[in-house]
């Protein structure tokens, strides 16, 4: 079995965990999942980075010593894993035993061998970035070239790793692995950093101006600079030094992912330093975009900083695994934003996934008492969907491989829309109301397998949901929960006469902050003047909605149980209708156009999120959608007529 290893960067212990934090984690977490589900071996590692000057300057804040700070702090990391879901293998913080051994056995190797030297040094620190740079480095008044503020000019005697040497080898090594670095925009810019000369690394810093840090072996009034420290976390966590048959099992599979911020360390100072000490490369090192906020970088400064904790809020978890990788094309930086999300969830969960579940389950209760039942023969429109639903796996294992998981997440959504439109084609409603069970039987089985495949093929983003939405169908909790990729490509595995489970609303619809209740009430002229007219939706030229916008109107089909004329009001009728489980009372002003008994049995379409209004002392409930034009009306209804109550419409 091939063996898949990737690593999160390891966030420092300064603050609590952001979105952009949230995003690396989650994104190896998916990938992990994936590797397991093509059959690999897969071993994810996330953990923190302890020391060096931002964690101490954190803990000097909060006036703690910086070992109970990060002791602290570390556990906003963990909670926060373990509430996404995320599966990591390993933890690893860097001021473990297991990992400051290994750095000081490496730090003392590389000195033993003359790779790394003290000297006297002279240059331009910055601060929050933890770096020194040469003049020639900084950018006009001598500022930071990565975060862009002042630097402080430092004199003093330091040691240094002599990465400058393998400035050749590294440039080579790079042109001649093209997935070495990946997306290869940011392999042309390593190589650009390379054009110039490459320094020596200063690997110490003196404890009179920093002592949170591994002390040297070979000098204990220094501490190991914190990105040499930090970056052999990737070995050290997996034996390195150890237990060489788990270093040997996943090191030659490893894959790094990180943001684009941290590149040069990770193409330029990490593989010099397992040159040095005689290490393989890993496979890819892969940089990711950046989240902003909107439009603007997000910021402690610019408080425009999102906490996942609150998105976890908003969307559920799993859901909220989806917008991040859905809305993020690999590599590339992404706008955040709440409508966005929003819009995302409520299209591709709520609307796609969600209404397909409950189009298929509702009828499979109740028409067959609950159970899945056994398809007839198949027709050609049965056979369309279901190959689609067959070759959704190879496509979508091609995007991961890629790191194009958003488009692999898309390939997956355009098969459970084309399940909805199968559904559409094959109106399963007007089957069960002609009573031709051996053909509803075909198009509910053959829906509910298209899903089980596109659930499985989900599950490494959604585990929770696409578990539940699985049990639903009818599979057990250990199958539910199982995704072999061989059985995301076969037809057949739904058992007929295993029962499914009613379940709630899988993705209930998230409704944007200011919504619904700011829904004016109408003014006494408004109901006077809805006497008269049944108002009907409309869109002006010229003035358009967004979609989001359009589906804070929530439309609804129902049935409509009784209907009565409205003393003293010749245009008005009182209905009951049945809004999917709920009745509800409704005044439209329908009684010119329509007689209550050609009311009774209609389903109808209804504005469900409409303020409640008294018109002639009537609490109506909502308001019923119509056509108007001239002195004729018609009342919008849903195409076949007999459809479930309370579906969704938009
Ligand atoms: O750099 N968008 O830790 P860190 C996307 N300790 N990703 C973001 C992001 C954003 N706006 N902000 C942060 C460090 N990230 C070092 C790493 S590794 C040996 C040492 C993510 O806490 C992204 O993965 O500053 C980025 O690389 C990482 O958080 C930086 O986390």
């Amino acid at each position: 079995m091939s063996s898949y290893y990737v690593t999160t960067p390891i966030y420092y212990v300064n603050d609590k965990p952001h979105i952009g934090h949230a995003y690396t984690t989650v994104l190896a977490d998916v990938l992990t999942r994936f590797h397991a589900l093509f059959g690999e071996d897969s071993y994810m590692l996330t953990g923190t980075d302890e020391h060096g000057q931002k964690v101490q300057k954190a803990a000097q804040a909060r006036n703690m010593p910086p070992r109970e700070h990060c002791d602290e702090t570390v556990v906003r990391f963990q909670e926060l894993w373990k509430k996404l879901g995320i599966r990591n293998n390993d933890f690893i913080r860097t001021t473990e035993e297991r990992h400051t051994k290994v750095v000081r056995k490496i730090l003392q190797d590389l000195y033993d061998r003359g790779l790394i030297y003290k000297a006297e040094y002279t240059g331009h620190y910055c601060v929050p970035c933890e770096r020194y740079f040469t003049g020639k480095d900084l950018l006009e008044g001598g500022l930071c070239p990565d975060c862009k503020r002042p630097t402080a000019q430092l004199m003093e005697s330091n040691y240094f790793f002599k990465m400058g040497q393998y400035q050749e080898w590294l440039i080579d090594y790079i042109q001649s692995h093209p997935g070495f670095i990946q997306p290869e925009y940011r392999a042309n810019e390593t190589l650009g950093f390379l054009r110039k000369e490459l320094g020596d690394l200063c690997i110490s810093r003196p404890k009179s101006r920093l002592s949170w840090g591994i002390e040297l072996p070979f000098d204990s009034e220094y501490v190991c600079y914190v990105w040499f420290d930090a970056l052999i976390n990737y070995i050290s966590a997996i034996g390195y030094g150890s237990d060489d048959a788990k270093f040997g099992k996943w090191w030659p599979n490893a894959h790094h992912l990180i943001g684009k911020d941290i590149l040069t360390t990770h193409t330029v100072y990490w593989p010099t330093m397992l040159k040095a000490i005689g290490v393989s490369m890993p496979k890819s090192v892969f940089a990711h975009g950046w989240w902003r906020s909107g439009e603007e970088k997000m910021s402690k400064s610019l408080g425009n900083v999102v906490n996942p904790m609150d998105m976890i809020g908003i969307f559920g978890v799993d859901a909220f695994r989806y917008c991040l990788m859905s809305e993020m094309v690999l590599g590339q930086d992404a706008s955040f934003t709440e409508e966005s999300f929003i819009k995302r969830y409520n299209s591709d969960l709520a609307n796609d996934l969600g209404n397909m579940l409950s189009r298929a389950v509702k009828l499979t209760i109740k028409c067959f008492d609950s159970k899945i039942p056994a398809p007839g023969e198949y027709g050609e429109v049965d056979k369309e969907l279901m190959n689609l639903a067959l070759s959704a796996a190879a496509p979508l294992r091609e995007s991961v491989e890629n790191m194009r998981l958003d488009r692999g997440v898309e390939q997956v959504l355009n098969v459970v829309r084309a399940a909805n439109r199968y559904m559409e084609k094959t109106a399963p409603w007007t089957l069960a109301k002609q009573g031709d069970m051996t053909r509803l039987g075909t198009v509910l089985y053959t829906a509910s397998e298209t899903l089980r495949i596109v659930s499985g093929l989900l599950l490494p983003v959604m585990p929770e949901k696409m578990e539940k939405l699985r049990i639903t169908l009818g599979m057990s909790p250990a199958d539910a929960a199982r995704a072999e990729y061989t059985r995301l490509s076969s037809w057949g595995l739904l058992v007929p006469g295993s029962s499914v489970n009613d379940i709630d609303a899988l993705f209930p619809r998230v409704l944007p902050k200011e919504n619904a209740a700011s829904v004016p009430a109408p003014s006494a002229k408004a109901e006077e003047k809805k006497e008269a007219k049944t108002e009907t939706v409309a869109v002006q030229g010229g003035k358009t909605v967004t979609i989001d916008e359009f589906f804070r109107t929530q439309l609804k089909t129902a049935k409509v149980l009784e209907a009565e004329k409205v003393e003293g009001a010749d245009k008005l009728l009182k209905l009951k209708i049945d809004a999917g489980g709920e009745t509800r009372t409704l005044v439209a002003g329908v009684a010119k156009y329509y007689t209550p008994e050609q009311m009774i049995g209609r389903v109808i379409v209804i504005v469900a999120n409409l303020k409640p209004a008294k018109i002639r002392g009537i609490e109506s409930q909502g308001m019923l959608l119509a056509a108007k034009t001239g002195d004729q009306l018609r009342l919008v209804t849903v195409d076949g007529g007999d459809f479930p109550d309370g579906a969704s419409v938009g």
